[in-house]
């Protein structure tokens, strides 16, 4: 079943059940998402620029179902979600429900293929993969910036997952953000890298993103030069990936997510996701570097170092960070596929 028209619950194909299930890798940001434009529709202040990975992904499985209700059923990693994140969920579900005119309720069963426990569990891979189940399912056949809006609206970064390789984000300027969607960067899934991820220790909860983005915007002195700064970066970065040269991306990267990092410190209170194991092993990346290795770190709303590197460096990164201080282990991933469809059944 295929069909750009939305198939209503008295359409032929309803009351009975439709599912779908949908796989997205999560992204990891080289030029990051720190801050909203403000309004209903989770708008980002700036662009920002990603590499969607291969071996971290979720997997989610949709399906609607007039028997079902009231409310949605949603399972993460084989468990009931917590409220909070089943309320987010059917928020989203609502979205859909009105684009595609169903007012059925679901059932969301997704699997992240990272550990919850390593902390890297990610709304963006989340957020893509429940973006093409839910939409699939309800009837819908969304264009890929379509899906990247739909994407955004449960989590800014998930925009960035619906493609494969090197993404742009774009800012948009509409007040309604339908311009405000995730693009591929020409040839930017034929370029190998590696991205290893050292996991360093846990240490209490970090304050969410979406809340630690609102309190830089609100209460840091540095937001404002922070948000200027984004459009050289990603004007650098999109030449740097122009021309093969890992050095100079590497080096706008580390730059974009210290930047970040300054802007979110200055908070108030101040917002600081870095771990002992953080700077240990960001000096690591330095000290590769000082003997030829080509390795940059990026750092997102957590204390994970994730290292960007070329394909025969990956070794040696990676046992220089898993001799790092606090690094737990480390995972090796490389640049991945956008979000796809498994499976799909109409009854
Ligand atoms: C990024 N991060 O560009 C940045 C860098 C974290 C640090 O996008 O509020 O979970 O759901 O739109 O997408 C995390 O923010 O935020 C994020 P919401 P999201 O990857």
């Amino acid at each position: 079943m295929s069909s750009n028209a939305p198939a209503s619950d008295s359409s032929p194909l309803g009351p009975f059940a439709r599912s779908c299930t949908a796989i997205a890798g999560t992204n990891i940001a080289l030029v990051k998402y720190w801050g909203k434009r403000g309004g209903p529709f989770n708008l980002p202040a700036a662009g920002s620029l990603s590499l969607t990975l291969r071996e971290l992904d979720t997997r989610t499985t949709v399906r609607f179902d007039a028997q079902l209700g009231p409310g949605d059923r949603v399972r993460l990693n084989g468990q009931p979600a917590d409220e909070g994140m089943r309320r987010r969920v059917s928020a989203f579900l609502d979205l859909v429900r009105q684009q595609a005119g169903v007012s059925a309720a679901a059932e969301v069963i997704s699997e992240n293929t990272v550990p919850t426990a390593a902390g890297l569990a990610s709304s963006a891979s989340g957020f893509a993969a429940l973006a093409l189940a839910a939409s699939r399912a309800a009837g819908l056949t969304l264009p890929p910036e379509a899906l990247s809006v739909l994407a955004r609206r449960g989590s800014g970064s998930a925009a960035r997952s619906i493609f494969g390789g090197l993404v742009e984000m774009q800012a948009g300027k509409r007040e309604d953000g339908t311009d405000a969607y995730a693009r591929p960067l020409p040839e930017g899934d034929a370029w190998p890298m590696r991205l290893v991820v050292a996991v360093t220790s846990e240490g209490p909860k970090a304050i969410g993103s979406t809340e630690a983005m609102r309190r830089t915007e609100q209460t840091s002195p540095y937001y404002k030069a922070w948000i200027d700064s984004v459009d050289t970066d990603l004007r650098e970065a999109r030449a740097a990936i122009a021309e093969r040269d890992l050095r100079r991306l590497g080096t706008i990267a580390e730059r974009s997510a210290l930047r970040m990092h300054a802007s979110a410190l200055a908070a108030d209170p101040p917002i600081l996701y870095w771990s002992p194991a953080t700077i240990a092993a960001m000096d690591t990346v330095r000290q590769l570097r000082h003997r030829g290795v080509d390795a940059f770190f990026t750092i997102d709303a957590g204390p994970h170092v994730k290292v960007l590197c070329e394909p025969g460096h990956a070794g040696e990164v990676e046992a220089a960070l898993a001799n790092t201080p606090g690094v737990v282990r480390t995972i090796l991933a490389s640049p991945g596929p956008g979000a796809r469809i498994l499976q799909e059944t109409t009854a």
